[in-house]
This record gives structure tokens, C-alpha cells and sequence, in this order.
């Protein structure tokens, strides 16, 4: 493959590394197939325990440095990592096109999302501001001020393979943390290209050794790193059930988890949309990474008056869609992941059929000529009722749920009833439910857009979701804060020692 030299891939490759240097791992040896054709990539030796431990302490040390460069000089090392993924945006958005099975335009995508949270943060690391405030006692000054938390760990999930992990290394590189990063391990080697990466513009600027460390594995890996007290803050991404239990084994020692789990996105069609925006983000929306978005869009409401309309206009739609390899930029939709989410898609089928849903596009898995794999799947469209069990889920697949609404507080009560709350939109041009739909009684979810789909969401706004999607935010605004611990800072310049609220205390 042309694009592995570059990103110095190799046949067999460690998936541990503390950011300059590749340690030798000892864990299990994961084999990264491609979706795309079945084909063996190459190879990467997992972290054991005893290597997990070895970044960690190099982790440790690394802090104790990393914390005292000013920020800005951490910005410019940030500056220089965009720099080197602008250079390396082909081969590594074919790599994750590759390995992860996404479109190869949507491959580059994510390589340019990096990019932007580079530049982001690189701004950022000028302007991590407190507040100061004004004391109510005499002579003495109040302000507040942001420090770095310490290790941070990163867990990320396969359908963004790189762009998930710079919108929290990126951010928590700047406020002066170090990172370990737990890769998917049905991605691995994207990881290990990231680290190659950086670990030139590290060695350059003489970061120390430690400040980014790789340790690839499976649930073990996550696990360690939940109930690791060394890791004051775990950013993870991935599914609810993860979620769950990284939220619980973070919790009960008091960390912090940084959690972006799943959504189940909808979009409103109103009979006061422009039928053609709302079409073309509905297909993106569904079928955009072959469903494997967080952000993709599961559910469309659709107002009853134009619902038999954008009914045939979907099914028109989808049948333009070709299906096939990611590579070729002439076809839309890639294969799954892997064969078990061939299965979940197909249980989701066959659940959706037996609680009444009727198939207006019918599902089903490819082969033949170009589907060896057997990971390439049909997008299909359903029409169900909001209660359905299936319709209440989140399945990692082009599957889309058709409902029908009258009210506008009818639509946005379907919305809301999903145990998710990641993304949302409406399609309308009407003035007053747009604004219903933005307000404190409209969408309950973390993103909310008004003739825009649901993925595809730009860097610099805040990134995630309510309910069971987790709470967390990460990516733009003032996501940061997440990555810092504040602390008050009073300083008494006077000759007195006058207590707060006017308390005498006389000796
Ligand atoms: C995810 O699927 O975990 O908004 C992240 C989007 C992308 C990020 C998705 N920018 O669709």
C-alpha cells in the first residue's frame, strides 16, 4: 500500500510508544484487517500490564516537566503537529479510509478536523483565561487561575479512528497535561501513524519523553485505565455500555470521565422545509461513514402532510447511492466495520420487522465481486412507530426510521423520547418553530441545528451530548476547562487580617 511507507508503517509495528520512543510491547498480537477487502495491513503487538505501567511512569516524570513550559511554547509545538498532518493528510486519510472503511473524502475529513484543532488549540494556548474578581475586604485581591490535571487518559472508538483523540490530546497537550492514548483496537494502526507523526515534531522541540503515550488493547487496557488514581481525568468514546462502566469504576475512585457514548439523532421535517436541503442532509446524515457516526441520523419525523413526498424522494435518493469500496471516490457508502456489526445490523432488521416496521428500501449484506469481506451492507429505510423497542437503540449501521408527526410539540416530543440526547435538527424555514425547537422546552440534546443534519459538526463548537450520550464536551468553546482544575487565589497586601464576612475573632 503506497500510503503505509510514509506514515512509517510496518509490517509488524509496537502499539506501545510514550510519544518519542517505541517501546517493546508484550501483549497480545492484534491482526488490523481491512473492512474495505478482508486484506491482513499489518500487524500490532498490544500493551501488557507491565508495559502500561512503564508509560505511566514515563507519563509521571514527563508532567513534571510538560507543566512548566508556557503555554504558548506548547502551542507552538501543537502548531507544528498540524503542520505535519497538513503534510501528511493523504496518506493518513487513506489510511483511516483504509483500515476504518469511512469514504476516502470522509478519510480526509477527519485528517482536516485534526488539522482545524490544531490550529484551534493553538490559539487557545493564548488564552486559557480566569477570572479576576473583586474582594470584599480591603487591600486584598481575588482572582482564579487554570493548571493542568496531570495524565489524561484518552480511549477512542473505531469510526474515528485519529480526530477523536486530537480534539482531547490537542486541547490537553496546550493546558499543559500529558496524554496515554487507548486506541481501538480495530484501528490500531491508524494510532500507531498518529504517533509516528508527532514523535518527529516531539523529538525536534525536545518534548519530553512521555508526554504522549500509546497503549494499545483491548477492554483490559480501558479498564486499567479507569481505575488508575495516576489518571485524574479519562476521556472516552464509544458506546453507552463502556460509558457506563468507565463512568462507574471513574467515579467510584473520584476522577474525572470525560464520557461522548452514544446518540440515537433525529431530524424534523416540516412541512415548512425546503425539501431539497432536508433530503440531501437526511442521506448524508444516514448513510455518511455507512451509519457509524455518533452524530448519524437514525430518525426522521416527518410532518404528515409532506411525509408520502420526501417518502418517494428518499427512496429515490437511496437508489442513486452505489455501495463499495471507500476508496473509490465514486461510491457513497464503505462496508461496516467488521462482521459482527454485519450481525448487529442484521438483528436490527429482523427486531424492527417483528414490531411492525415495513421496509420501504430493503436491507441485506452484499457479496460477490468487490464484497469479499463480507462487511458491506445495504443502507435501508423503515417506516415505524417512535415506541418501537429497535427505534429507542442506537445499532452502528445505515438503518433509517421514518415516523410521521402533526404538531410541532408533537415532533419535538418524539425527539426528545429517546434515552440519547447527542444531536438533533429540524428542517424548516418558519421563524417560530425554529426558535421552539432551539428554546429550553425544544431539543434536549447537546446539538441542536436548524437546516443542517445532524453529523458533521464543525471543531469549534462544544462536542456532546445529554442523557445516556454522557455529559461530556470536548472540541471547541470552552471545552478546555474540562482538561484544567481551577483554583482561587486571594492575596492580602494590607497591614490587616479582616475576616470574610465581617466575623470577629479577637486573640
Ligand atoms: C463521532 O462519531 O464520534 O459531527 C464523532 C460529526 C463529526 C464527529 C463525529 N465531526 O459527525
Amino acid at each position: 500500500m503506497d500510503f503505509l511507507a510514509p506514515l512509517k508503517i510496518a509490517e509488524k509495528n509496537s502499539g506501545v510508544s510514550t510519544g518519542i520512543t517505541a517501546l517493546p510491547a508484550h501483549g497480545e498480537l492484534i491482526q488490523s484487517h481491512s473492512p474495505v477487502d478482508g486484506k491482513l495491513i499489518a500487524t500490532v503487538q498490544a500493551a501488557d500490564k507491565n508495559d502500561y505501567e512503564a508509560v505511566i511512569v514515563k507519563a509521571q516524570s514527563a508532567f513534571l516537566e510538560w507543566r512548566t513550559w508556557p503555554a504558548p511554547k506548547r502551542g507552538e509545538v501543537v502548531r507544528q503537529i498540524g503542520e505535519a498532518l497538513r503534510a501528511h493528510k493523504e496518506p493518513l486519510g487513506k489510511l483511516v479510509s483504509y483500515e476504518m472503511g469511512k469514504s476516502l473524502q470522509e478519510g480526509y475529513g477527519e485528517v482536516q478536523e485534526m488539522i482545524d484543532i490544531c490550529d484551534f488549540a493553538v490559539g487557545l494556548s493564548r488564552q486559557l483565561y480566569g477570572l479576576s474578581m473583586h474582594s470584599e475586604r480591603p487591600a486584598h485581591r481575588m482572582y482564579e487561575q487554570w493548571h493542568p490535571l496531570g495524565i489524561v487518559g484518552i480511549i477512542s472508538a473505531f469510526n474515528f479512528p485519529v480526530a477523536v483523540w486530537s480534539w482531547n490530546s490537542m486541547l490537553a497537550w496546550i493546558c499543559g497535561n500529558v496524554c496515554i492514548w487507548k486506541p481501538s483496537e480495530k484501528t490500531p494502526l491508524c494510532a500507531v501513524a498518529c504517533q509516528n507523526i508527532i514523535s518527529e515534531v516531539f523529538k525536534r522541540n525536545n518534548v519530553p519523553d512521555g508526554v504522549s503515550g500509546l497503549v494499545t488493547g483491548g477492554r483490559a487496557v480501558g479498564e486499567w485505565l479507569s481505575a488508575d488514581t495516576r489518571v485524574p481525568l479519562l476521556s472516552a468514546t464509544g458506546s453507552t455500555r463502556m460509558g457506563k462502566a468507565v463512568g462507574a469504576t471513574v467515579g467510584a475512585r473520584l476522577g474525572r470521565a470525560l464520557l461522548e457514548l452514544g446518540g440515537n439523532n433525529a431530524i424534523i421535517i416540516s412541512e415548512h422545509a425546503d425539501l431539497d436541503i432536508a433530503i440531501r442532509g437526511s442521506v448524508f446524515g444516514a448513510v455518511g461513514t455507512a451509519g457509524q457516526r455518533c452524530t448519524t441520523t437514525r430518525r426522521l419525523i416527518i410532518h404528515s402532510t409532506v411525509y408520502d413526498s420526501i417518502k418517494t424522494k428518499l427512496v429515490a435518493a437511496y437508489q442513486q447511492l452505489s455501495i463499495g469500496n471507500p476508496l473509490d471516490e465514486n461510491n457513497h457508502v464503505g462496508p461496516l466495520i467488521d462482521k459482527d456489526a454485519v450481525v448487529g445490523y442484521q438483528k436490527a432488521l429482523e427486531a424492527c420487522k417483528k414490531e411492525g416496521g415495513r421496509f420501504i428500501v430493503e436491507g441485506g449484506v452484499l457479496d460477490g465481486d468487490g464484497f469479499e469481506s463480507g462487511c458491506y451492507v445495504k443502507p435501508c429505510i423503515a417506516e415505524v412507530e417512535p415506541h418501537f423497542n429497535i427505534v429507542q437503540q442506537e445499532t452502528f449501521a445505515p438503518i433509517l426510521y421514518l415516523m410521521k408527526y402533526n404538531t410541532i410539540d408533537e415532533a419535538i416530543a418524539i425527539q426528545n423520547g429517546v434515552p440519547q440526547g447527542l444531536s438533533s435538527s429540524i428542517m424548516t424555514l418558519n421563524l417560530r418553530e425554529a426558535e421552539q425547537f432551539l428554546s429550553a422546552s425544544g431539543s434536549d440534546c447537546g446539538i441542536a441545528n436548524v437546516n443542517i443534519g445532524t453529523s458533521g459538526a464543525e471543531i469549534g463548537g462544544a462536542f456532546g451530548g445529554e442523557k445516556e450520550t454522557g455529559g461530556g464536551r470536548e472540541s471547541g468553546s470552552d471545552a478546555w476547562k474540562a482538561y484544567m482544575r481551577r483554583q482561587t487565589n486571594t492575596i492580602n497586601y494590607s497591614t490587616q487580617l479582616p475576616l470574610a464576612q465581617g466575623i470577629k475573632f479577637h486573640v
